[in-house]
């Protein structure tokens, strides 16, 4: 059937790229106006039943909105706002996003004067003698930076920034916009042609080459102990239930990196947590004596490995088939007997068909799980029931373990609260747990907890963060308010850096201590201050029962250190010990 064009009659580009949002189907713009991106959202006032504009208070907080929508939903995310401020405080999300492989749009502008930008105008990004260089600057932290510098650019950047975002392995694309791009017409028949989005957006991923799969069948179902890593991938392919179906089918142990926590659940019986430098003492045991690792959608970075220690993984002695989109990423920090390129949600569907009549095995494999948990451990600590004051950071994550319904969603900042969440947090559901592991910045946990309310608002969603990161972005918690995202925020309030002067000592790394939960109230939302253990499970169900946000600030010791998770495979490989 011919493809029609895009236009029937002159129309004005601002309104054209707010309507190829809503034809690619992305429900959410984050940002703040200013430059000439005023005028993309005086566009989206136009589209607004289809697309909703979040306003915040610091575009850090658009950033990383942005990124979590994409990463949930694999739409890109949008994130709005002017060139110089997109750049100097929407980054971190912007980051994640591109060592995440989260889709995400930029729409931003070189803050241009038109006819002047010789002349060194304030603001301006055109990288003319006298300003500064968006395309430089934006081109070293996204996959793609695009140029309108007509209205006709601006609608063809938009659709194609959208189609390159979503493309093979995902990412960041920045568009940035001059002054005329947005402030002029397109007609119908001007050329080159304009046609409608949906043509731009990625067709459903082929299928894998049944050789492909059929091999990979044969070498896991031969192993005597083979186990699946998952990594972030599985979360991007939103691959959870194929993923556990060839688990059970196929009788294999998951263990999940840290960026993938929560593509399984950790409850089940074929699950080992985390694995490597943070995992848990029962997923590093039983990966270490795997004689066939399946690795899906994981980089297999040194944090992964435990600095590539052997006793953990080794392909001299273990054999590794690897799925990744990205052929890159596929026998890169350790090579693989079998590689399959492709999409992991197909691949698992097809592995799934090829074991389910041969499989029978998953007893054996709970059996191995089980021995192993038994053996080193596993979500067993008895600083759980700790009444320690200040309150240890393992009795905030058993509460919370305790107290929260199993579909609840928890987002992690940065800092040792991250790490300590990695190690003991138990994920009861798929999709239950989610971090920025690319990047690790602070000032992450709330926004990406009002993006993964907004994606799913009828889960419960927790954001948990240092005091530090709280005093990052307390703003979200306004923009929690003005917007009715009713999330929870859990800040371990420790009044320190508490990675910092555990790695080096408290020089430059102490903090006052400020009752956060006041702070809360005091912008409207619900918050209690929390200095003894037995008040915690009380406050987070009358937080999780209100329609309010709320503020908890868990008066925390900083008893426990990030040393105290690490496993001893990452600290004996490590090059700092060198
Ligand atoms: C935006 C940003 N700035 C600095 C860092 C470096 N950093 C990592 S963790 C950390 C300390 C975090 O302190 P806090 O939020 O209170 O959490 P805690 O470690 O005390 O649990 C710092 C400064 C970072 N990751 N991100
Ligand atoms: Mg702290």
């Amino acid at each position: 059937m011919p493809v029609e064009r895009m236009l029937k009659e002159e129309t004005p580009s601002r309104v054209l790229v707010a309507r190829v949002l809503a034809e690619a189907g992305i429900e959410y713009v984050f940002g703040i106006s200013g430059g000439h991106t005023g005028r993309i959202i005086s566009g989206l006032s136009q589209v607004q039943n289809q697309v909703r504009m979040v306003t915040v208070r610091e575009e850090s907080l658009a950033g990383v909105m942005a990124e979590v929508y994409g990463r949930l939903t694999r739409r890109p995310g949008v994130m709005i706002g002017q060139g110089p401020w997109v750049l100097g405080n929407g980054l971190i999300g912007t980051l994640e996003a591109h060592l995440s492989s989260s889709p995400m749009v930029l729409l931003t502008d070189f803050s241009d004067a038109p006819h002047f930008h010789l002349h060194a105008p304030y603001q301006q990004a055109t990288g003319d003698y006298g300003s500064w260089d968006a395309r430089r600057a934006f081109g070293g932290v996204t996959k793609q930076v695009m140029q309108a510098h007509e209205p006709l650019e601006a609608v063809q950047a938009t659709q194609l920034a959208i189609k390159h975002a979503l493309s093979g392995q995902m990412g960041p694309v920045a568009i940035l916009f001059s002054h005329d791009s947005l402030a002029g017409t397109v007609m119908p028949e001007q050329q080159p042609p304009l046609y409608p989005t949906r043509y731009y957006l990625p067709p459903d991923p082929p299928p894998i080459d049944q050789a492909r799969i059929d091999a990979a069948a044969e070498r896991i179902l031969a192993a005597r102990k083979p186990i699946v890593i998952a990594g972030n991938g599985v979360r991007i392919a939103q691959a959870y239930e194929e993923l556990q179906k060839v688990a059970e089918a196929a009788g294999l142990p998951v263990g999940t990196t840290a960026a993938g926590k929560g593509v399984f659940p950790e409850t089940h019986k074929l699950a080992l947590g985390v694995f490597g430098t943070f995992g848990t003492p029962a997923a590093n045991a039983c990966i270490g004596e795997a004689d066939l690792v399946l690795v899906l959608g994981s980089k297999l970075s040194p944090s992964d490995t435990a600095w590539a220690n052997g006793k953990l993984l080794d392909p001299t002695r273990q054999s590794f088939i690897q799925v990744d989109i990205e052929p890159r990423n596929a026998s890169w920090t350790i090579p693989a007997e079998q590689i399959v390129l492709g999409d992991i949600k197909m691949f698992l569907g097809q592995l799934f068909e090829a074991v389910r009549s041969k499989a029978g095995r998953r007893a054996e494999a709970e059996e191995r799980v089980a021995g192993h948990r038994a053996a080193h451990g596993y979500f067993n600590t008895e600083a759980y029931d700790s009444d320690d004051k200040p309150i240890l950071p393992q009795r905030v994550i058993g509460e919370m373990m305790k107290t929260l319904p199993d579909n609840a969603i928890v987002t992690c900042d940065a800092g040792e609260n991250r790490i300590l969440m990695t190690h003991f947090y138990q994920v009861k559901m798929a999709g239950g747990f989610l971090q920025a592991a690319g990047s690790g910045p602070m000032g992450f946990g709330i926004p990406a907890a009002l993006a993964a309310k907004l994606v799913h608002p009828d889960r419960p969603v927790v954001a948990v963060c240092g005091d530090g990161g709280f005093a990052m972005t307390m703003n979200g918690m306004m923009t929690a308010l003005e917007h009715d995202i009713p999330i929870t925020t859990v800040v371990f309030n420790n009044n320190a850096l508490g990675w910092v002067l555990h790695g080096g000592g408290p020089f430059a790394a102490e903090f006052n201590d400020f009752d956060h939960a006041a702070i809360a109230r005091a912008m409207g939302c619900n918050g209690m201050r929390i200095e003894d253990a037995k008040d915690l499970a009380p406050a987070l169900k009358e937080a999780l029962g209100s329609r309010k946000p709320t503020v908890l600030d868990v008066r925390t010791s900083l008893k426990t250190s990030f040393a105290d998770v690490t496993s001893p495979l990452a600290n004996e490989a490590s090059p700092r010990r060198r």
